[in-house]
């Protein structure tokens, strides 16, 4: 890029120079796509959460990792929620257990898991080059595929057959259901999941996809 390479011409101890000719630079390149992309990179990701359906009732703002919501005064009573920046996974139990749900940028004036959420986690994962291994028994035995992108299990006979999974990349959810439907599982990078028993999950995957980075 030009700023970078475009050196004011100051002696090196005039400090006054040097700052009135950056200041002029930062003015003259403020609406540049270089500035758009640290703006967007600085863009503060939050998740806040409503006690009752609408956005109303008591409120919360958070922007880390929320291994028990009990300790906060919010536990099974988030019945509304807005996503504001990366994506973020509610868990039915705490310390990120339990059945979960994925919710990515946007508004939920109403969720079908009403109070249920006892844990939520922020996506800050690296999600570019995602891959993810499927296979039909448990302890990655079986048949198995190897998947890059988003696909209905049926399409390539793989529906309700996985048991368990090993993601080498990127953040997949893996839905009970085709169309991105019904239960959900949220695995993250290097995460391997010898069997699915324990989330009640075997045998019923039928479609996967991978989050994509925010534009
Ligand atoms: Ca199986």
């Amino acid at each position: 890029m030009d700023l970078w390479y475009k050196r004011p011409l100051c002696t090196p101890d005039d400090s006054r120079c040097f700052q009135q000719s950056y200041k002029k630079l930062l003015q003259e390149h403020l609406h540049s796509p270089v500035f758009d992309f640290f703006k967007s990179s600085f863009k503060m990701s939050k998740i806040i959460v409503y006690t009752q359906e609408g956005f109303e009732g008591g409120t919360a703002e958070f922007t880390n990792n929320v291994q028990d919501l009990e300790r906060k005064g919010f536990n099974k009573v988030i019945s509304s929620l807005k996503v504001i920046g990366a994506p973020w996974v509610a868990y039915y139990d705490k310390n990120f257990a339990g059945q979960q749900l994925l919710f990515e940028e946007g508004e939920y004036p109403s969720l079908e898991d009403n109070a249920q959420f006892s844990s939520l986690k922020i996506v800050t994962d690296d999600l570019d080059d995602p891959e993810i291994t499927l296979y039909e028994h448990e302890w990655y035995h079986g048949r198995s595929v190897t998947l890059k992108e988003e696909i209905n299990l049926q399409n390539i006979n793989f529906s309700d057959v996985a048991s368990s999974h090993k993601v080498r990349r990127g953040v997949w959810v893996i839905y009970e259901h085709s169309h991105c439907q019904g239960r959900q599982l949220v695995s993250f990078p290097g995460e391997e999941n010898p069997k699915y028993f324990s989330a009640s999950f075997n045998d019923v995957a039928s479609h996967v996809r991978p989050l994509r980075p925010q534009s």
